[in-house]
């Protein structure tokens, strides 16, 4: 095959998995791989019936590109399986721990999840929801999210969750494009110190038009802002009062929808990615147990919001699946302080960590200190997601918060593949910082060239070295089962660069090791003088210099080149800027990776542009290095951050 990417970094530092943890890991043994590969339909079958259904599955997989099915003919219900059969064993058993940003504490156990799921299940039939209706969630990070969501599961509506720091436009589109029924909104929620407005902002988009939406319930979380009266509007505590707490679990066909969830996209409008019931439910479940090797006196934080896909599969629905306990955290990582997330770690005793590089290259940035004064010492297994994670971010969340004892997962998968596709088993991979790995047991990826050739990889120990378009190459259960309404879009976005074969949008290389390296959204990658470079691969390099604490980089149009390497840098605030400083960080990359990957042009910058997920948004700083007018910057997490490299970048270049 060509190589349509370079894979120019080498990193063959190597941390095999410490024996006492493999000795009492959930997985240990390589052979599953083989098991797996061999059989993928009986392997993902063997997990599905771990699950409870009301109704057993005959087929286990259809298939007809892009068309999935999973556990054909099988009945089941999600908020059962991750509620009931926990609260009939176990009802004293605590399912969510949760810390507001002001630090007030609640405790919900599986028997008091039962009965509030229950009672807003039986409220918001009240409001005429039915099973196939789909229901808006725009809440705070409170426990009330993950009940409302399993609230829907329970009568048989999909949920669409909104994620809070989103707009009343954002609400609104994604509220009519589902058409959903009701929206649960909250009077506010807590970040850095501030209350969000959330109702007003909900009232905001109603009255710019949600044709569809018959009510809204609004949570008492605030307390800042008067609930309008009438009929439409509804006060939670009120609603939820007067219902019973008996609401039977709607049995719902395997492929049922269990929700929509919206992806912004680089472009046009967000894709309202569709996930189903079955197959949805036994990838997660599975790879709770797996990749994060859940045990049940666990102690599971995922730092996401549930308005992601990270908090839909791995705070909601595979933690809850396993009757694992949760930490969830309503606000900000700095609110008091720069210490919030280790502090919390510390008094509620979390065993296991899932955040992302973005958030870790800015614990970085504050300091090590700040963990330092913390207790860490509950925690025994980390993860990262979201984006690739360089090894020397890798290996400063490995000594510093995981005290060189705790494994890494590095788990790449997307909010259309619902579920890991690639990471270490923690109790099996040797892991090497920066790479995540291998396939999950059952997944095969194929790695193709522009002509759609290429070595296909499974486990551990393929012998080929490649680098190009990931591409799965079998269906999986927890696929994404479409975009809402758009068949079309659906087919033209995933299926048809490589007629059959979903492709992820994203660039991969396979060492000779077999180890599969992330090399970023293949929109980035740059063509420098006829070479196909990652970004990644830059900033990876440019944030391996002891005076950079982040970088973004980007090809810029050149005439002889092709594309010239701008790179946006954020300095340590402890660093002096000077020219010599900055043709070394030049220089640095130039012998890390080679001449060929040397930035031409250099920015040092306070802030980089980041979607509220916290992804950097490359494509604006093409904008900006362009000259162009900016993009679609609706969302951004900070709006003011390019405006402000914009100005910058133009005094810069005269
Ligand atoms: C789960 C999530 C998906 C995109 C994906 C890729 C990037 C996620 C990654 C990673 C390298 C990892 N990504 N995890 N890249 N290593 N471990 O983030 O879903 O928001 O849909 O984003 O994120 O580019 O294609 P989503």
């Amino acid at each position: 095959m060509s190589q349509p990417i370079e894979n120019l970094l080498h990193e063959n530092r190597n941390f095999p998995p410490a024996a006492d943890f493999v000795a009492q890991a959930n997985a240990s043994d390589p052979a599953i791989y083989a098991e797996a590969d061999a059989d993928y339909e009986a392997w993902w079958a063997k997990w599905a019936r771990e699950l409870h259904w009301f109704e057993p599955f005959g087929a286990v997989c259809e298939f007809e590109a892009p068309n999935a099915k999973w556990f054909l003919g099988g009945k089941l219900n999600a908020a059962y399986n991750c509620i009931d059969r926990h609260a009939e064993a176990n009802p004293d058993k605590v399912a969510i721990i949760w810390e507001g940003e002001p630090g007030d504490v609640r405790h919900v156990t599986y028997g008091e999840l039962k009965d509030e799921v229950s009672r807003l299940g039986n409220a918001l039939k009240q409001l005429g929801v039915q099973k196939g209706d789909r229901v808006c969630i725009y809440l705070p990070m409170v426990p009330e999210l993950p009940m409302a969501m399993l609230a829907c599961a329970r009568i048989g509506a999909a949920h669409t969750v909104v994620f809070g720091g989103f707009s009343a436009e954002s609400l609104q589109e994604r509220t009519n494009d589902a058409e959903a029924k009701v929206i649960i909104t909250a009077d506010g929620g807590w970040r850095r110190g501030k209350v969000v407005p959330l109702l007003q902002i909900t009232e905001e988009a109603v009255s710019k038009g949600c044709p569809t939406v018959q009510s809204v319930v609004v949570l008492n979380r605030a307390g800042d802002y008067p609930i309008p009266t009438g009929s439409f509007y509804h006060a939670w505590s009120e609603l939820v009062a007067s219902q019973a707490t008996d609401c039977p679990c709607e049995p719902m066909d395997s492929e049922d929808m269990l929700f929509i969830l919206y992806t912004s996209g680089s472009t046009g409008k967000p894709k309202g990615i569709v996930h189903t019931t079955g197959g949805y439910l036994t990838q997660t479940y599975a790879t709770t147990k797996l990749t994060f090797d859940l045990k049940p006196d666990d102690i599971f934080f995922c730092t996401a919001d549930c308005g992601w896909v990270t908090g839909h599969s791995y705070i909601t629905y595979g933690p809850l699946a396993n009757g694992g306990t949760v930490l969830m955290y309503e606000g900000a990582p700095d609110t008091p302080n720069k210490d919030r997330f280790w502090r919390l770690i510390e008094r509620h005793k979390a065993t296991i960590l899932y955040t992302a590089p973005t958030a870790i290259r800015t614990f970085m940035k504050w300091g090590e200190h700040f963990p330092a004064d913390c207790d860490l010492s509950s925690l025994r297994l980390l993860g990262s997601v979201g984006e690739p994670i360089n090894p020397e971010a890798w290996v400063w969340y490995h000594e510093h918060i995981g005290h060189g004892k705790c494994p890494i997962v590095d788990t790449w998968w997307q909010t259309e593949t619902g579920a890991h596709m690639v990471t270490p088993l923690p109790g099996i991979t040797a892991n090497k910082p920066g790479s995540a790995t291998h396939p999950f047991p059952g997944i095969a990826i194929s790695i193709l060239d522009e002509q759609g050739e290429g070595p296909v990889v499974t486990g551990p120990g393929s012998e080929t070295t490649a680098s190009g378009f990931l591409v799965i190459d079998r269906p999986w259960p927890s696929m994404t089962r479409g975009i809402y309404n758009d068949p079309e879009r659906f087919q033209a976005t995933y299926w048809s660069k490589f007629p059959g074969k979903y492709f992820a949008g994203d660039g991969v290389a396979v060492d000779d090791d077999g180890f599969l390296w992330l090399l970023g959204r293949v929109d980035d990658i740059m063509l420098v003088a006829g070479h196909n470079i990652s970004t990644m691969e830059v900033e990876s390099a440019l944030v391996d210099h002891h005076a950079v604490a982040e970088a973004a980089v980007i090809g810029r149009t050149h005439d002889l080149k092709g594309q010239a390497i701008a790179a946006f840098v954020i300095l340590k605030s402890e660093v002096t800027e000077t020219p010599a400083l900055v043709d070394e960080i030049r220089r640095h990359v130039a012998e890390k990776i080679g001449p060929i990957a040397r930035p031409d042009d250099m920015y040092l910058c306070g802030e980089l542009p980041k979607t509220r997920s916290g992804k950097i948004m490359r494509r604006l700083l093409r904008d900006i290095a362009e000259g162009r007018a900016l993009g679609d910057t609706t969302t951004l997490a900070d709006p003011s951050v390019v405006a402000t490299l914009k100005l910058q970048y133009e005094e810069k270049e005269g």
